[in-house]
């Protein structure tokens, strides 16, 4: 038991008779569901079955309560698009050339970037195998026509391209209107976390008696914080209340500090139970998987920070990318228990394919890894070493050990005995260091040689400050 499973374990998040629960059969079926949920900038306070000390968040606890709670799950990026191209190609995203924000100001060469054509994406796999799909919420992979969510095999979309809407009037922060029904730019009027829900409530409904993924990518609780009832912030009903808001029920008291996170991370605490009764509903719950994950680590701003972890969105301190992780499969997954594997987005897409036997194109070698012994049988993973880069900055795993790089400097911890990174002990280890700076540098040369695009050169002034972190 590693040392965020015991913390979680005092905090009473966890009723620990729960974690030697019976291991279940592995349930053998051809082709299930996989549905992934998506949260934008939530750390590991984000939901109170791992951290969050300030409110419950009821129906993400019965998805981790009734299946496994992953307290080494790592997004791939510090920040929304890397992660979210390591989710789509099951590689890291140095590969595609998502390695930084998507940028929505068309001004700045980042703006132009995004997936390209060539990459085989988890939706594409799962749609030529025979899978109905479909992504409701973000997308923030590019704004080319090419690089479009029903090109790179959604069948469905209705959602965002940027990487944050205004929560009422769906426009970013170029102040541009940008909500999709499929390929066509064409507002709904509805809450932006109402709308993914019922879409995917809806989805489920509708694919119930085919294969179907479905990919839940809300904007919560990335900013503009904003609940049902608050203010439009962007466009010409600024300052507006909209029509459809309905009442606040959660909390009265505005004056609670964390009163606009609570009213803004409800409503996908309730889609997750809307998802959950749903599947149970239509009586494919025990074909179904489903992931909860963050894309990366939480703000100041948001509350979903944690004590426990360093750091948060943005940085590679533990608290730019270890988040919350679930995984839920009646029947496949033991109720409550607990794995301490170490797993990153970028694996969820080989365990989804192995599990519906879909095979890799010749000569394509998937970054990630299957998952399935970890999650179904409780097994240990190989070892693997793992890294995270954007710009100058980046981290390395090996096991416990972790090298925190900033420029030519690299700081090393032993996660194992200061989860919190408050020591660096680079000086007693001077070789460990040498060597893991090493790998970390091949391993980002390797992997940003396949990049498709060549990357525009910063002013030379700019190359050791931190990297932009906008959106
Ligand atoms: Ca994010």
């Amino acid at each position: 038991m590693n040392y965020f499973t015991r913390m979680i374990i005092v905090a009473g998040a966890l009723v620990p008779s729960l974690m030697i629960a019976e291991k279940s059969p592995v349930v053998s079926s051809p082709k299930p569901n996989v549905i992934v949920i998506m949260v934008d900038d939530m750390g590991y306070g984000g939901v109170s079955c791992f951290d969050n000390r300030n409110f419950k968040t009821p129906e993400i606890d019965r998805l981790c309560a009734e299946g496994m709670k992953l307290t080494d799950f790592h997004s791939n990026g510090a920040v929304c698009s890397p992660t979210r191209a390591a989710l789509m190609t099951g590689r890291y995203q140095q590969r595609s050339g998502c390695d930084e924000v998507v940028n929505a100001d068309p001004r700045v060469p980042m703006h132009h970037i995004g997936i390209h054509a060539d990459e085989w994406t988890f939706a594409e796999a799962m749609q030529s195998s025979g899978y109905a799909t479909a992504i409701f919420g973000k997308w923030h992979l590019g704004y080319k026509p090419e690089f479009h969510p029903m090109r790179h095999g959604f069948d469905e979309f209705n959602g965002f391209i940027s990487g944050n809407i205004d929560a009422h009037s769906h426009m970013d922060r170029m102040r541009v209107q940008d909500w999709w029904q499929g390929e066509a730019l064409k507002d709904e009027p509805g809450y932006h976390t109402d709308l993914i829900n019922k879409h995917a409530v809806d989805f489920i409904e509708r694919h119930q008696s085919e294969p179907f993924f479905l990919y839940v990518a809300h904007g919560t609780p990335h900013s503009p914080h904003q609940a049902r009832a608050s203010k439009i912030q962007r466009g010409p009903d600024k300052g507006k209340i909209p029509d459809w808001a309905p009442e606040e029920t959660y909390s009265k008291d505005r004056k609670s500090e964390d009163w606009l996170i609570r009213h803004f991370i409800l409503p996908v605490d309730e889609g997750v139970g809307q998802i959950r009764a749903k599947l149970e509903e239509l009586g494919i719950a025990d074909n179904t998987i489903v992931w909860f994950v963050s894309d990366n680590g939480g703000t100041g701003g948001n509350f979903t920070t944690s004590p426990l972890t360093k750091g948060n969105k943005s940085q590679f301190y533990e608290g730019g990318h270890r988040v919350p992780g679930i995984v839920w499969a009646p029947g496949r997954v033991t109720p409550g228990s607990v794995s301490d594997e170490l797993m990153l987005t970028f694996d969820i897409m080989p365990t989804s394919l192995d599990m519906s036997g879909i095979e890799a194109p010749e000569g394509l070698e998937l970054d990630g890894v299957n998952l399935a012994g970890a999650i179904f049988k409780n097994e240990s993973l190989p070892h693997k070493i793992r890294f995270w880069n954007m710009g100058s900055k980046g981290a390395l795993r090996d096991g416990h050990w972790k090298i925190v790089v900033s420029g030519s400097e690299s700081l090393l911890f032993d996660l194992e005995a200061d989860p919190r990174e408050t020591k660096n002990i680079a000086t007693q280890y001077p070789e460990r260091v040498t060597e893991m700076r090493r790998v970390y540098d091949a391993m980002l040369e390797e992997t940003i040689a396949d990049s498709p695009y060549t990357k525009p050169e910063k002013p030379k002034s700019k190359a050791s400050k931190p990297a932009k972190k906008k959106n």
